[in-house]
């Protein structure tokens, strides 16, 4: 099963809404396939255990890193090629929430006479698909936010110096988490500022995710960066009905989306979240600045929090943006609590990741 494990892990990214699993086939104490799903409409990891094991797989046990699918989606179910092939034992870390498998899968393993043992490594495999597990039930996009800011919590100095604030180290590791998140998100006074690419550029190949700029007037100059180069990753702009005509209809002339996302003065972000769960974005990366973070934060938007702190201090009062910025609670009692926390380090920077426990 860690196996199968790190073979899900290693497709991180690349499955678009699809849950990353992973499967190997044993028989007589050795491996007689394996396979892990790579991309979506592409074959599942059962399917490319079994086309491995061939024969072989008569008799076998199959660790599966999630229940084994049940319903006709891009593929046929994997159960029922696992009862064809002869499998006699089925042993699996997690079940599928999605509503369409949701035990059936399991439940039909049984009833075919296969053994089949749930819950090995369960934790491991769900903290893996953590987005897909509510996306698929909710329809919503996950959201991670990510910050790098100065240990007093400041994103750039009072005169708008941000380069860099976290070290090369931590960097790469935002590049990854680019890579492992379907869309990327900011506002569009950091497109103004710094006029972002917002790709993903590690030491290795990566997938690119769609960007996404909340953009409720839409003032997002038309050279920028997210707008000219759009070969590779496309833009969505979120707006508001009150955006000038003229503006949006020279932006959709150049192929670029803009959703509507309420008529406020501000973009509704909670239906900015839901259409962009309709178009299949099911997890996001928010890299917003300090406004769009704290007005995610407090619409309960977020799901996790990754927030790196570089060991520095630089003050600048108000003139000196911070991570998260909102209207704020009056009592203690009231603050937001993270959960699960997690405490990395990247070079010189600290890094906690955590959940949010909104009252
Ligand atoms: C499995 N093995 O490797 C995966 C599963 O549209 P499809 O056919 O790719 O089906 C996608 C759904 O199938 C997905 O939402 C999830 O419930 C399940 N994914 N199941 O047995 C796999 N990727
Ligand atoms: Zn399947």
């Amino acid at each position: 099963m860690r196996l199968a494990l790190q073979m899900a892990e290693s497709a991180l990214g690349q499955t678009g809404i699809n849950p990353v699993v992973g499967c190997v086939l044993v028989k007589n104490g050795r491996i007689v396939g394996m396979g892990a799903h790579l991309k979506r409409g592409h074959g599942h990891a059962e399917v490319l255990a079994l086309q491995m094991a061939g024969e072989e797989a008569k008799g076998s046990t199959a660790y599966v890193t999630l229940e084994p699918c049940s319903h006709f989606g891009k593929t046929p179910p994997c159960s029922d090629r696992l009862i064809e092939a002869g499998v006699s034992r089925v042993v699996v870390a997690g079940t599928d929430p999605n509503p369409q498998v949701a035990g059936t899968g399991i439940a039909k393993l049984r009833e075919h006479g296969l053994d089949v043992t749930v819950g090995l490594l369960a934790e491991e495999a769900a903290a893996m698909n953590e987005a897909f597990n509510k996306y698929i039930v909710t329809r919503m996009p996950y959201v991670t936010m990510k910050t790098a800011s100065t240990l007093d919590g400041r994103i750039a100095s009072k005169t708008g110096d941000s380069k860099w604030i976290t070290s090369p180290a931590s960097r790469a590791f935002v590049h990854t988490l680019r890579h492992r998140h379907q869309g990327i998100m900011v506002g569009v006074s950091t497109v103004i500022a710094d006029d972002p690419l917002l790709s993903a550029r590690g030491d290795v190949p990566a997938v690119q995710p769609v960007r996404i700029v909340a953009d409720s007037l839409l003032r997002v100059p038309l050279g920028a960066r997210v707008l000219t180069e759009q070969d590779r990753q496309p833009t969505i702009l979120l707006a508001s009905a009150q955006a000038p005509h003229s503006r949006r209809a020279a932006l959709e002339a150049r192929g670029i989306t803009v959703l509507t996302c309420g008529d406020g003065p501000q973009v509704d972000l909670t239906l900015a979240m839901r259409q962009l769960g309709e178009r299949e974005i099911g997890s996001i990366l928010l890299e917003g600045g300090g406004k769009l973070n704290g007005a995610m934060l407090e619409q309960r938007l977020i799901d996790k929090l990754v927030l790196m702190f570089a060991p520095k201090i630089i003050g600048g009062g108000s003139a000196a943006p911070v991570n998260i910025n909102f209207d704020g609670f009056a009592k203690m009692d009231d603050a937001i609590t993270l959960d699960r926390l997690k405490v990395e380090q990247f070079g010189p920077d600290i890094c906690i990741t955590g959940y949010p426990n909104y009252k």
